[in-house]
């Protein structure tokens, strides 16, 4: 007993000591042991280390919060803190990031990644903010595999008529159509209802995204198509970002680096796992597949989605990078 009252005493004395002490909520749709949970766990432990615990910050995974869309929206309302998001609905408030979403443009990690560390990450990161939303940070999803529950998928061929869930994004869909499958748009919280129920035969994500979700219970074939490559963001709400001082801006920036950093790093570890990951839960894991009928299909359908508003000259850029 006396200890509690003691331990009140000093909480109280401590938070007048802070004052202003501010906590934040970290949102996204994955589970608490995936990718995006190791990097919100990391923006959670760096925002309290360099704030010296004037800031606190909690984690709301597993679509807690919504999905991806319904996330951003809460961003730009004010209603959310800070989210961790794939780019997958993002084109739909920022449309310069489709770029990022189109198919085969990015040729491995490292070329993304560096790509996204240079100033044309920076610049699309910049170009959030005319849409109400803070880019702090890239951080990363992974390359995106096909999976279903009816055949296994070897040549584009394969896909036909199959019932693919897609990312509500408008290059995915047309990408999907040019290969031939029959794409449906649907936030990630009901993804795994929809295969489990046979609302829908097939469904893509990376490796990190499969695994976390679980989805060998509900899928049985891995086509290891590596057709897009998925960036992930950290993103704040104007709300929050714009009151606060420099300095405590300084700090959500550092949280947002030290988060995509875990990131990529827990991406890095699922990749050389994978596969042995996927086939010891069942999975049959196609890797040995002719990827340029998939490229050229899925290309030449998706990528005047972004050319036709925007042109070349981004792609360009990206594509030159070494
Ligand atoms: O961001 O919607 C998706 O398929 C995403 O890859 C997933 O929510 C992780």
């Amino acid at each position: 007993m006396k200890h509690v009252v003691l331990g009140s005493v000093a909480t109280i004395a401590l938070m007048g000591a802070a004052q202003a002490q501010q906590s934040v909520v970290v949102g996204h749709t994955l589970s608490p042991t995936s990718h995006y949970a190791v990097g919100a766990q990391a923006f959670i432990a760096t925002l309290e280390e360099v704030s010296g615990g004037a800031f606190t910050g909690t984690e709301a995974p597993a679509g807690q919060l919504g999905g991806e869309r319904d996330m951003i929206e809460g961003l730009q309302i004010g209603s959310l803190d800070v989210v961790i998001t794939s780019t997958g609905p993002l084109g739909n408030f920022v449309p310069e990031v489709l770029a990022l979403d189109l198919p085969f443009l990015f040729r491995d990690y490292d070329h993304a990644r560096t790509v996204l560390d240079s100033d044309i990450g920076q610049e699309l990161l910049d170009r959030m903010r005319d849409s109400d939303i803070v880019g702090l940070a890239w951080s990363e999803n992974g390359f995106r595999h096909v999976t279903n529950s009816q055949r296994p998928v070897t040549r584009p061929e394969d896909m036909a008529g199959l019932k693919l869930r897609t990312m509500e994004n408008r290059v995915h869909m047309a990408a999907f159509e040019g290969m031939g499958a029959a794409p449906t748009p649907m936030a990630f919280p009901e993804v795994f209802g929809a295969l489990q129920q046979g609302v829908v035969d097939g469904q893509e994500n990376p490796i990190t995204v499969i695994t976390a979700s679980r989805f060998w219970e509900v899928q049985r074939y891995v086509t290891l198509t590596g057709h897009v490559y998925s960036p992930a963001v950290v993103l704040g709400s104007p709300f929050l970002i714009d009151g606060l001082s420099e300095e405590e801006q300084g700090w959500f920036l550092e949280a947002a680096r030290a988060s995509a950093a875990a990131t990529r790093a827990e991406v890095d570890r699922l990749e050389a796992e994978g596969v042995a990951l996927l086939r010891d839960n069942g999975m049959e894991v196609i890797t040995e597949i002719d990827r340029a009928p998939f490229q050229a299909a899925a290309a030449e359908a998706a990528w005047p989605v972004y050319t036709d508003t925007f042109g070349t000259e981004l792609l360009e850029r990206i594509i030159a990078v070494e």
